[in-house]
């Protein structure tokens, strides 16, 4: 017998996939205090903290439907990315807000490679600091030899005993003494984050800064690092990493580290919190590369550099 489908079947099939790829926000639990304390109700693209990984190569073209299943209107802001300016997720700027159940397609070009990351940009306070964001990286076309790499979100997150979210967004300190600053530091929505490595291993690290108001001062143990971008930006030449690193909001710092600490030792990305310095992410050595060290790591191949011409600029005139 010949196989048919009926057509409202098929329909329905292809509207599924059309090749858009969803990024549902959406309230959802999550394990963000230890185990004692309860689940903590974040909002999160597809549920998730941080929101799924967004990974490309450079020149490749993003394209994601933006549903949005919370009570608020939102959008994505695409941070760091050069991008047309329908698609910057601006409310009221560059695009309406998209109305709780509806959903909006964004579609545009990786210009850079680099560490980048997307996020709500409506109530941005209370839409990010409850969750709404992820990384999203732009491969270059020759990376480096590595023998692992680990993106890391830093976070602090403002809970209550009940390790539920603070819901005052508007609170006049916070506004009048630069923001909110959260209690619970965590990363990539873990408080004890720990990635098992061998000695003389090689790491690329992919730091991003999804806090409101924290500066993160952070520094490397057990482990020799080399800062080779900001903000996804490549440096002209590596830089040695010898004193405080800081990590602003929004900021990105992508570095590469080899593992010096020995077997059995562990490793540290440290913060400094006052006059202590704890560990922000560990790195337990559970053995020995097989490699010896490498040599230092060259260059990031430089993004592109887009002319800017000045034949349409309009001269400002003072009165
Ligand atoms: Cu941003």
């Amino acid at each position: 017998a010949a196989l048919s489908l009926p057509a409202v079947g098929l329909r329905a099939a292809m509207a599924q996939d059309d090749g858009m790829a969803e990024l549902r926000a959406v309230k959802a639990l999550h394990q963000l205090a230890p185990a004692e304390y309860p689940a903590t109700e974040i909002w999160g693209y597809d549920g998730a903290a941080p929101g799924p990984e967004i990974r490309l190569g450079q020149g490749e073209r993003l394209r994601r439907r933006l549903v949005n299943a919370l009570d608020q209107p939102s959008t994505i802001h695409w941070h760091g990315i050069r991008i047309d300016n329908a698609m910057d997720g601006v409310p009221e700027l560059t695009q309406e807000a998209v109305a709780p159940g509806d959903s909006f397609d964004y579609d545009f070009v990786l210009p850079d490679a680099g560490t980048y990351w997307y996020h709500a940009h409506n109530q941005s306070p209370e839409q990010v600091g409850r969750g709404l964001y992820g990384p999203l990286i732009v491969e270059e076309s020759a990376a480096p030899e590595l023998d692992a790499e680990h993106v890391l979100i830093l976070d602090d997150w403002r809970l209550d005993d009940q390790a539920q979210i603070d819901p005052d967004f508007a609170s006049g300190h916070d506004l009048s003494h630069g923001g909110r600053m959260g209690n619970f530091i965590a990363t990539n929505a873990q408080f004890d984050l720990a990635l098992p490595v061998q000695q003389n291993q090689r790491l690329r690290l992919r730091l991003i800064n999804a806090a409101n108001a924290r500066i993160f001062p952070l520094g490397l143990k057990g482990l020799e690092g080399w800062i080779m971008a900001y903000d996804g930006m490549p440096l002209p030449a590596p830089v040695p990493v010898t004193s405080e690193m800081m990590l602003a909001p929004a900021q990105r710092i992508d570095l590469i580290v080899d593992v010096t600490a020995a077997e059995g030792d562990e490793a540290y990305l440290v913060r400094f919190d006052r006059d202590a310095a704890v560990a922000q992410v560990s790195f337990p050595v559970t053995g020995r590369g097989a490699l010896g060290r490498r040599p230092a790591p060259g260059a990031l191949p430089p993004n592109p550099v887009t002319a800017l011409s000045t034949d349409d600029t309009i001269p400002v005139v003072l009165p």
